[in-house]
């Protein structure tokens, strides 16, 4: 797939393909690690007992209802993952998910542009042996 990059810094288009995890706008937790194996080369990996991806003003999700996680790292790495709309309080979803793996998060009918925080927080002490990274997002 060619990727033509039509919108600007802090701006993203969900309907032309996933949006790399690298992209984001603003980490709080994670950082970018170079990986041969991951989606254009870089994911972004969890180095706190909890962090949060900000991506603002995602375009082209009319129609959409989920958001979908490409994670990498240990298959028994247990974390809590939130998504929230950028300025609400409480968030959309939240849940116990366990192991890396393709996620799809049920967030409900999505506006047009829709601004969004996700948020991982690992499950304990003992989770944190395991490697916990985003590489891409998705939207369907
Ligand atoms: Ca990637």
């Amino acid at each position: 797939m060619i990727r033509i990059d039509l919108v600007g810094v802090a701006e993203y288009q969900a309907d032309l393909g996933p949006i790399e995890a690298q992209e984001l706008f603003a980490a709080d937790g994670f950082a970018k690690r170079q990986r041969d194996s991951a989606s254009n080369g870089f994911d972004v990996a969890l180095k706190q007992q909890e962090g949060t991806l900000t991506f603002p003003n995602i375009h082209g999700l009319g129609g959409m209802d989920s958001l979908v996680l490409h994670m990498v790292g240990e298959s028994d790495a247990s974390f809590e993952l939130s998504v929230s709309r950028r300025g609400a309080d409480a968030p959309i979803v939240k849940h116990r998910l366990k192991g890396a793996n393709r996620w799809r998060i049920p967030l409900g009918p999505l506006g047009r542009t829709e601004s969004l925080i996700i948020t991982v927080k690992r499950g304990g002490p003992a989770d944190w042996k395991g490697e916990l990274a985003l590489d891409r997002i998705s939207f369907e």
